[in-house]
């Protein structure tokens, strides 16, 4: 395949990992690097990284996406649950079978490449068409739920497929902004980031996933399914994506994966900057969109942190595969740190 595009975005890596890469960063993952992560693992103690499901509870963070809603699958009319399957023939067994509706980023998730894409003249005609990482276009790339018979909607390209298939597992390092800065919301700008690696001698290698932890799942675990959307939208660390520094080093960085407990790793909602046309979520379209970088949000980070604090460490492995759901632009999973 010719590459999709004439033009890339500024700052952006388009081509980098091949004309029809749909990995990104990920490309960073290598045996080379399970191996380094492997070296991390001392203890063979395991936390998991996921809130359950249905929290945060109600859709307080965000008005499209609901809690879960499980229910029984229905053989002859009837809900196979609590189910013998012949009464009258005197079987003993007892089945319980059920699905669920699920908003695919509601809680603990990875953002696939195509969550987020932007409106940019990649095909030098002069207009800005819809598009997303590498030249994947919206009119031959995605299918849109109103074109489509029965109302799905599917990324043809750049779907959570990709990553499931890669598998994601590699060393990972924990950044740890609660510790410093506190549960008040703070924009955390180059800065602020460099002195708190300084602090606690924190040292990236190209290929690591990093984890932000600010605190946010932990609230919202206290919180007990009621989001108090008042204090939540005044509470904890948040990346400011108009620090210019700031999204060149998450750039230069080299990171395979970003990933935060709190809501969308950067602040919003975000007014427009004002100079003309920008994007509302820039560290969404620098990652997703420029770099192939995929995000992690609402990860559960705060005993993990803990222990890592406690130990004098920063390095772990971590095995973070998303759901193989072919077409779906986000997806839940229970990442596991072993240390
Ligand atoms: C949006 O809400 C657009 O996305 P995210 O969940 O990635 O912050």
């Amino acid at each position: 395949m010719t590459k999709r595009w004439k033009r890339r975005p500024p700052g952006s890596n388009w081509g980098a990992f091949g004309d029809d890469d749909q990995l990104g960063r990920l490309n960073l993952l290598t045996p080379q690097k399970v191996l380094e992560a492997v070296q991390e693992v001392k203890t063979g103690r395991v936390f998991s990284l996921s809130l359950p499901l249905d929290l945060p509870g109600g859709n307080v963070l965000n008005p499209a996406r609901f809690a879960p809603h499980l229910s029984a699958t229905q053989r002859d009319g009837k809900p196979v649950f609590l189910h013998s399957f012949q009464p009258d023939h005197n079987t003993t067994d007892v089945a319980c079978d059920d699905r669920v509706t699920l908003c695919l980023q509601y809680s603990t998730q990875w953002d696939s490449l195509a969550h987020i894409g932007s409106h940019f003249d990649a095909d030098q005609d002069g207009v800005a068409e819809m598009v997303f990482y590498n030249g994947y276009r919206a009119d031959t790339d995605f299918m849109h739920p109103d074109a489509s018979p029965d109302g799905q909607s599917r990324a043809k390209r750049l779907g959570i497929e990709h990553m499931a298939r890669h598998g994601v597992q590699g060393r990972a390092v924990l950044i740890d902004l609660r510790h410093h800065f506190g549960d008040a919301r703070r924009r955390i700008g180059y800065d602020d980031l460099m002195r708190v690696m300084d602090a606690d001698d924190i040292a990236l290698r190209p290929g690591d996933m990093l984890c932000l932890h600010t605190g946010f799942a932990d609230l919202l675990v206290d919180m007990q399914g009621k989001p108090d959307a008042a204090r939540l939208e005044n509470a904890c660390c948040v990346l400011d994506g108009f620090d210019d520094a700031l999204l060149r080093w998450i750039d230069d960085s080299g990171i395979a994966a970003l990933i935060a407990d709190n809501y969308a790793v950067e602040h919003r909602p975000y007014s427009f900057k004002g100079d003309g046309c920008s994007a509302l979520l820039p560290i969404h379209e620098l990652c997703l969109f420029k770099l192939g970088l995929h995000l992690g949000e609402l990860w559960y980070l705060s005993p993990l942190a803990r222990w890592l604090r406690e130990h004098e460490r920063h390095a772990f492995m971590l095995t973070a595969p998303p759901l193989h759901l072919p077409g779906a632009v986000g997806s839940p999973l229970n990442p596991i740190a072993t240390v």
